[in-house]
């Protein structure tokens, strides 16, 4: 194993290019055979080797022009091949043979399922074929497939389809034909025999492009939700960012195995099928919400990631930081735009902010990487994103979009990096970002303090204002960032808003000619990525909650009054009663809901495990979840008669999936949630609602709140739905997830029976995920259970994982590598359980950089 480690300061430009490549699949499940010929190119004159990347290939022959090489005339070993070269261009012909039924990591050429399929980013297309496997290396692609016509009557890879003919044997044989050079990443090939949804778009200049949507046999009609969305997309990327889309034919393939949600491989996006196919029987409304955005993610990198990719792999927030940025424009402006919002700043308070305080904390442009799979993360993308979001900021929608425009009149074809996306924005703005360009290079979570300070005489109020990155594993000095910081004053003189541009560590703000009663609402919409600390008192916060305009803020200050309650709980020992006036303002949302249901629903949520576990350094496991506990069951005593009300005003929704219909199916199953707490007799309403259920939010809704009350109906309900739905998979993940989250010590025997059910594969990430990624996040009570079973079962699951499929391994590792965040008894615990998997012969290097940064400073 090569356990090596890459820096960006090692970057090098590459010393040969590839103008063209041709490649021919003859495909067989453990046989296929690709031949590639190569025009190669020297860029440095002073190279006389050519060095390929290469990974588990058999090479069948090697030709350079017309002259088929003997074996001692180059050298070949598992991870490259290497030869002497002496003219500046040349022809290479390689043939290799590959084994995609063994390829259970689904990276390079795979077969699951009965198909063939390929994940190249970030280094899987050297699984396929020796070559230059980087992403400043564009080439023009020409693919040939040739394959049995019974079982795969459809061969795709990207681009245009210039051929296809039956062969004598049985066989057909397609070319496709890619007009845009591009890295090997975004190459794919996909044979099999599926279900084909046929739609059309016509681009704002009048082009037609035929969308196609290959899904599994059976399953086309689940498809049209999603031939939507990417007609939605495409409209929308016309409209705010004037970007249109440039081939004849725009395919997505939904397939079952797959590592990850979408790939945005040019002209032929590979979908992972619990992102495409939707129906409202099968599928809840977070399922549609999220194949809207993926398929808008993935169609959105056309031009963010494809036409302008990236120089290297460090530079990967470059596509994905700015490429989830437009998707969470696009979500926005499909939906309500404050609870998005909101989802995506928890995103970055939980799990961010967690990867942050981790061993595996980095910045959104990392410096050294191991294993590049590691790094598609939070920080990458989701603050990547927020990284974005503030130059959206500072320079406004306009000059945004001048520095967009800037950006491909520049670098539209070529291969860049995220400094000269900043050029870029700089440049048409004539606005200094060299401040602000820190935040590539910086790791860690600011902390914003604020103070307030009010001198009556001068009815002044002056806030001071104080920056501290403190040290992450990666990095111990930091320095002041640029942040930009929304404000809102709520006064009776009228409340003023505006935006200050933090650059110092210590800064102050000053109002003048405001009350006493002036309050400062700061960060609004969480217009950077910090911790904010503020010295607001619970009256102070619930009169933010109530009187913002500003629905973001008032969420915001209702989650600082739980931080507060959570603490007086923990030093109360649960004798600790919510404030009345709380309960009012609940009394208030649930008598009169906002026009934004879902916001609503929102405001009326107890924060989960997570959130609360975020704010502390050490995390009190047991003190958070009893805390919980206790506040639902307050809600849930003192406003029986108001949640009834509302669940029943709100109890008969359209089924269909819009704006509308999900905010009242959350807001009354968030009622649902607390009435499960009144035991027997909220039995009928369960039961009522499951069985009369027409859709399958409102259904998972009835196990959920089962499952959060330890309800006793959870059991037979389960195996009804069981029954029910044993045919489709996607649905049965929804009910291993559940059983994995069952916060009792029988969870540990219903895992075992999970993982002999017919339809649970260790080879299927789906199915993994469904029931370990749930178990170690869902379950903080039986994961971190004193006894250590919890780590335990995750290392066994690890070990047996990762020989299977490291990139998943890899990522299900994640919770027990912040050991330092608990207590001495559990972090013992942990520690044993890393000790185990870095005592395994043969661990991958997905797992093994993770576990070792983890052990490092043990
Ligand atoms: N670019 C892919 C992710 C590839 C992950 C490789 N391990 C999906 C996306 O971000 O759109
Ligand atoms: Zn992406």
């Amino acid at each position: 194993m090569s356990r090596s480690v890459k820096r960006l300061s090692d970057y090098q430009p590459p010393g040969f290019t590839i103008d063209s490549t041709d490649l021919t699949f003859e495909l067989d499940a453990t046989h296929t055979v690709v031949t590639a010929v190569l025009e190669l190119r020297r860029l440095d004159p002073q190279l006389t080797e050519l060095s390929l990347d290469g990974q588990q290939l058999q090479l069948l022959s090697l030709h350079y022009n017309d002259k088929l090489l003997a074996a001692n005339e180059f050298d070949c070993t598992s991870q490259q091949l290497r030869l002497k070269v002496t003219e500046d261009t040349f022809r290479l012909t390689i043939r290799t043979q590959i084994n995609p039924l063994a390829n259970t990591a689904l990276e390079g050429l795979y077969y699951a399922n009965g198909s063939f399929c390929s994940q190249c980013e970030a280094e899987g297309f050297r699984r396929i074929t020796y070559y230059l496997d980087r992403p400043d290396v564009l080439s023009v692609f020409r693919t040939t497939i040739i394959a049995d016509t019974a079982h795969y009557p459809y061969l795709l890879s990207n681009g245009n389809k210039v051929e296809q003919r039956k062969l004598d044997n049985g066989q057909t044989l397609v070319c496709w034909q890619d007009p845009f050079p591009k890295p090997s990443y975004l190459f794919a090939l996909v044979a099999g025999d599926f279900d084909l949804l046929r739609g059309d778009y016509q681009t704002r200049s009048g082009r037609m492009v035929a969308l196609d949507f290959f899904v599994e046999k059976g399953q086309g009609g689940k498809a049209a939700f999603a031939l939507d969305a990417l007609k939605r997309s495409m409209r929308w990327d016309e409209q705010r960012f004037g970007l249109e889309y440039d081939l004849d034919t725009y395919m997505v393939v939904a397939v079952d195995f797959f590592n990850m949600g979408a790939m945005e491989n040019k002209g032929l996006n590979v979908f992972n099928s619990k992102y495409v196919l939707v129906s409202e029987d099968t599928a809840t409304d977070t399922d549609f919400f999220n194949v809207e955005s993926i398929i808008g993610h993935e169609y959105f990198h056309n031009w963010t990631g494809n036409r302008v990719t990236c120089r290297d792999w460090f530079q990967l927030s470059l596509k994905e930081g700015l490429t989830v940025f437009r998707d969470q424009e696009f979500s926005r402006d499909m939906g309500s735009a404050t609870v998005n919002r909101i989802h995506a700043v928890q995103v970055i308070r939980t799990a961010q902010f967690a990867e942050d305080a981790s061993p595996m904390a980095h910045p959104i442009r990392p410096q050294q990487v191991m294993e590049m799979n590691n790094f598609y993360t939070v920080t990458v993308y989701d603050k990547g994103a927020e990284v974005i979001r503030m130059l959206h900021t500072l320079l406004g929608e306009a000059g945004f979009q001048a520095g967009m425009r800037l950006y491909f009149e520049r670098h539209d074809g070529q291969a860049v990096t995220c400094d000269d996306f900043v050029q870029a924005m700089q440049d048409a703005n004539h606005y200094d970002l060299s401040a602000f360009r820190l935040w590539y290079q910086q790791s860690g979570t600011p902390e914003l303090t604020m103070q307030r300070h009010y001198e009556p005489q001068q009815q002044r109020l002056t806030l001071r204002l104080n920056q501290r990155t403190a040290a992450t594993a990666d990095q111990p000095d930091k320095a002041a960032l640029v942040l930009p910081v929304r404000y809102q004053l709520l006064d009776e003189s009228g409340n003023k808003s505006g935006l200050f541009v933090m650059q110092e560590h210590n800064e102050t703000l000053v109002f003048d000619g405001v009350s006493a009663q002036a309050l400062p609402v700061m960060l609004e919409d969480f217009s950077a990525p910090v911790r904010l600390k503020h010295d607001y008192s619970e009256q102070e916060l619930l009169r933010i909650a109530m009187e913002a305009s500003n629905g973001f803020a008032r969420w915001d200050a209702l989650q600082s009054c739980w931080m507060l309650w959570l603490d007086q709980a923990m030093h109360q020992n649960n004798d600790f009663r919510l404030p009345d006036a709380f309960f009012e303002l609940y009394q208030q949302l649930l008598k009169l809901p906002l026009d934004d249901k879902a916001l609503t629903a929102e405001l009326l949520k107890v924060p989960e495990y997570h959130v609360f576990a975020e704010n502390f350094q050490q995390i009190p496991v047991d003190a958070i979840l009893s805390a919980i506990h206790s506040f639902r069951q307050q809600i849930s005593q003192r406003l029986a008669p108001e949640l009834k009300a509302c669940y029943q005003q709100h109890s008969v929704v359209a089924v269909e999936y819009n704006e509308m219909n999900v905010g009242i199916r959350a807001l009354k199953n968030r009622c649902l949630d607390y009435l499960a707490l009144h035991g027997q007799p909220a039995e009928t309403l369960l039961l009522q609602q499951y069985n009369s259920a027409s859709n399958m939010t409102d259904k998972l809704a009835v196990l959920s709140a089962c499952l959060h009350s330890a309800h006793p109906a959870f059991f037979g309900l389960m195996q009804q739905f069981a029954t029910e739905w044993q045919h489709d998979v996607l649905v049965l993940d929804k009910w291993f997830s559940l059983h994995a989250a069952q916060p009792s010590a029988q969870v540990f025997e219903q895992i075992t029976l999970l993982c002999q059910h017919p339809k649970f594969s260790w080879q299927n990430p789906n199915r993994v995920r469904a029931v370990f990624h749930a178990f170690a996040m869902q379950n903080p009570g039986q994961f971190h259970r004193m006894d250590g079973r919890g780590y335990q079962l995750l290392t066994d699951t690890l070990l047996k994982l990762d020989p299977i499929n490291p990139q998943v391994s890899a990522r299900l590792v994640t919770p027990l590598l912040s050991w330092q965040r608990f207590d001495l008894e559990r972090q013992a615990l942990m520690k044993a359980a890393l000790h185990r998997l870095s005592a395994q012969p043969g661990i991958s290097d997905d797992l093994y950089e993770k576990v070792s940064k983890a052990l490092a400073n043990e």
